[in-house]
């Protein structure tokens, strides 16, 4: 590698094939040579008078999180919901720091209602979720409801710098959407800088008016995430910083190494060190369960899997999925996938698991604990505990397993052809040490960086534009005039893997592959849909969305030290359209309040 991008210490670099190497060298030049003076931190700091800005030596004044029960984690369910007609489903947010110990190490956190996960959110589609979000934080804040449409009410993706400018420390605004064709698992997250993974996530279920998915009794979320002990602004700026995350004790360390976390939850329950409490959920014998799973975590993909048990994947990111029998599944960052879990072995107690993927890591971290535990108990005393010999067999194994998913075998349930694209255009990811000595992301050779006080969707500046703009240097805009088919091609020249998301709208993966993408033979045969697809390193992926949802849609990677490092880019949709649907006033007040406070 060049001197320009230390080589990592992951394996798959060598799988660089020779062209890889020539395009990402030319990548890279390009890169370096644009500007990237006006980059600047990845939030808005703005100082609250109550309040200090370093949260590490406020901890003791924190009020501690408020203790929450697993079976908060029980749905009211489908079909408990599905005779209660359209309505208002009012909500009331308080974001604010709290002390929290989610696996027995205490930290700053910052969560919705003084919880972690946040309160779950549970709908009927064609409902109506009108959230006041109340920002009792330091810092501003955006509140994204990950996946939906917003069809109409683009101003309330809750995207910093992008859909608002960010509700300022002290304020409230309150979100009022639609739940309009969208229907499935999802979650809700903080979307300014590397704010939710401190703790602002919260489940979001949507029940669908006519779900294509197999018949169950009972529904149950689980939110699985990495952990890391420290603040997620120290570490970004260590991350961002020329000797990178280099600490007491790391060895090996070099720029660009991603923070490596040091455990995980489930459901806001994890275990490090000697901690032995585990989220435990009584069930019934005999029944069948919908798990809707979601990683809400902000590095490393998580295996969930339940010892001894087969689950059937049965949705993937909101679509109905054709039943597909697993050991175990892979989940990336920001995904969801719902399986059925039978309670239909001996009864007893049994661990589930949420095992943090260490394939991203490049340094070791001290005392990571990536084997995340829970419980699920059904005929047996809330006392008993899953047997040492379960728990040392191979998880959710046993004869006939049919080993875990593939998710290049999901088929969605409800046939669907890809229309022919009308459009295409093609994307490169890359990351670097730039001229400044930060290290930055790339999509192709602009790294985003929120504008304070702005956001995009307001400024009429891709009003008469058409297809690929940089504005102020940092911000990537591809505007499409009018409704369009759009392909978009990704290059990954990046030995990292990026769990990309778009905003407003889902993509059908249409293929990918090893290399760069040179014409290959794409899949229209009703491919799988969804809103967030891991694109591998040194990989192309052809995407393809239709484009008729008008509004400033996101593109970006979800790991929170990528998105904070600029590997972000927009899609400006029907413009003229767009600034016809006019947010409330208070949403503009706010981008005054803002303007021009910059750290
Ligand atoms: C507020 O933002 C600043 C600048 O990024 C950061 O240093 C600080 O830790 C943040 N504080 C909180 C409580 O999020
Ligand atoms: C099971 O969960 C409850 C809270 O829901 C908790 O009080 C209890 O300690 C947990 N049991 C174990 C074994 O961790
Ligand atoms: C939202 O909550 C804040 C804080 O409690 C309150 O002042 C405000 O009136 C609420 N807004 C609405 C529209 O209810
Ligand atoms: C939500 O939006 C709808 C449609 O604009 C409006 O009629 C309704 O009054 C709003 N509700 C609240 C609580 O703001
Ligand atoms: C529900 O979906 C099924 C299967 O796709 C279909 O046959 C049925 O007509 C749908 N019903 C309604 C009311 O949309
Ligand atoms: C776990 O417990 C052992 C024995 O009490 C102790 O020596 C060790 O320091 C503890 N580990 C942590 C990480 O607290
Ligand atoms: C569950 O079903 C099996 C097979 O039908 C039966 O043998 C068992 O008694 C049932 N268990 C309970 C707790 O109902
Ligand atoms: C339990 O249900 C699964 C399907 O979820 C099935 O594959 C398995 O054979 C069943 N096991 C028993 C013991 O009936
Ligand atoms: C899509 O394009 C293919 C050939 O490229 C053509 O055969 C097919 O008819 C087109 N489909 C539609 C719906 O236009
Ligand atoms: C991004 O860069 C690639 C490779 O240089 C180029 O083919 C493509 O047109 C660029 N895309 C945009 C949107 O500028
Ligand atoms: C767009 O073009 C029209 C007509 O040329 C012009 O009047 C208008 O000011 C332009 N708007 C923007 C935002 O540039
Ligand atoms: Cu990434």
């Amino acid at each position: 590698m060049t001197a320009a991008a230390p080589a990592r210490q992951r394996s798959k670099i060598l799988c660089l094939t020779v062209g890889v190497i020539v395009v990402l060298a030319v990548s890279l030049g390009v890169g370096l040579g644009v500007g990237l003076k006006h980059h600047h931190a990845a939030s808005t700091e703005v100082k609250a008078s109550n309040s200090s800005n370093s949260p590490s030596n406020t901890t003791s004044n924190l009020q501690a999180l408020t203790p929450q029960d697993s079976s908060s984690f029980f749905l009211r369910g489908a079909a408990a919901m599905a005779d209660e007609p359209a309505q208002d489903r009012v909500y009331t947010f308080v974001l604010e720091e709290r002390l929290g110990a989610p696996d027995g190490v205490e930290k700053t956190m910052l969560v919705v209602n003084g919880l972690y996960p946040g309160p779950t959110i549970e709908v009927n589609e064609g409902d109506r979720v009108i959230v006041n979000v109340t920002n009792l934080m330091p810092n501003a804040t955006a509140i994204h409801w990950h996946g939906l449409y917003q069809r109409g009410t683009p101003y309330f993706d809750g995207t910093n710098a992008i859909t608002q400018c960010g509700i300022p420390p002290g304020e409230s605004l309150v979100y009022n959407f639609t739940l309009d064709g969208w229907s499935g698992t999802t979650w809700y997250h903080a979307h300014y800088s590397t704010q939710y993974t401190d703790g602002v996530t919260g489940a979001f279920i949507v029940h669908g008016k006519n779900e294509t998915v197999p018949s169950y009794d009972a529904e149950i979320v689980v939110q699985l995430s990495d952990l890391y002990h420290g603040f997620s602004t120290d570490l970004l700026r260590q991350y961002l910083s020329t000797q990178g995350m280099t600490g007491e004790g790391l060895t090996g360390v070099t720029q660009g190494n991603e923070p490596v976390p040091d455990a995980g939850t489930i459901n806001g329950v994890g275990q490090w060190g000697n901690s032995t409490a585990y989220s435990n959920y009584t069930l019934e014998a005999n029944k069948t369960y919908r798990l809707r799973l979601a990683n809400t975590g902000s590095f490393a993909a998580s295996r969930f899997s339940v010892d001894g048990h087969i689950l059937t994947v049965i949705e993937a990111d909101g679509v109905p999925i054709t039943p597909y029998e697993v050991s175990g599944l892979v989940i990336d960052v920001a995904q969801r996938y719902s399986v059925l879990l039978k309670t239909n072995r001996t009864t007893g107690a049994y661990w589930m698991r949420g095992s943090v993927q260490e394939d991203s890591f490049t340094y070791d971290e001290p005392g990571f604990n990536g084997n995340q535990l829970a419980i699920i108990r059904y005929g047996v005393d809330d006392s008993a505990m899953p047997s040492a010999e379960l728990a040392a067999s191979d998880p959710g194994a046993g004869d006939g397993a049919p080993g875990d998913l593939d998710v290049s075998l999901l088929v969605p349930s409800d046939f669907v052809e890809a229309p022919n694209s009308t459009i295409s255009y093609t994307l490169t990811i890359s990351m670097q040490n730039t001229a400044t000595n930060n290290w930055l992301s790339f999509v192709n050779s602009t790294s985003w960086s929120p504008l304070a006080g702005q956001a995009t969707l307001f400024d009429s500046l891709t009003l008469n534009s058409t297809g690929a703009n940089v504005y102020d240097d940092s911000q990537l805009i591809i505007t499409i005039p009018q409704k369009e088919v759009v392909d978009i091609v990704i290059n990954n020249y990046d030995d990292g893997d990026h769990p990309f998301h778009l905003h407003g709208m889902k993509v059908f993966v249409m293929g990918n592959g090893a290399g760069r993408y040179q014409g290959q033979a794409l899949n229209s045969n009703n491919p799988l849909r969804r809103d967030t697809v891991l694109l591998p390193a040194y990989t192309w992926t052809v995407l393809r969305f239709v484009a008729d949802n008008p509004g400033m849609w996101a593109f970006h990677c979800h790991l929170s030290w990528h998105m904070a490092a600029g590997l972000l880019m927009q899609w400006s949709v029907m413009p003229a359209e767009a600034a016809l649907l006019t947010p409330p006033q208070q949403m503009l007040d706010q981008c005054s309040m803002l303007k021009g406070i910059s750290d």
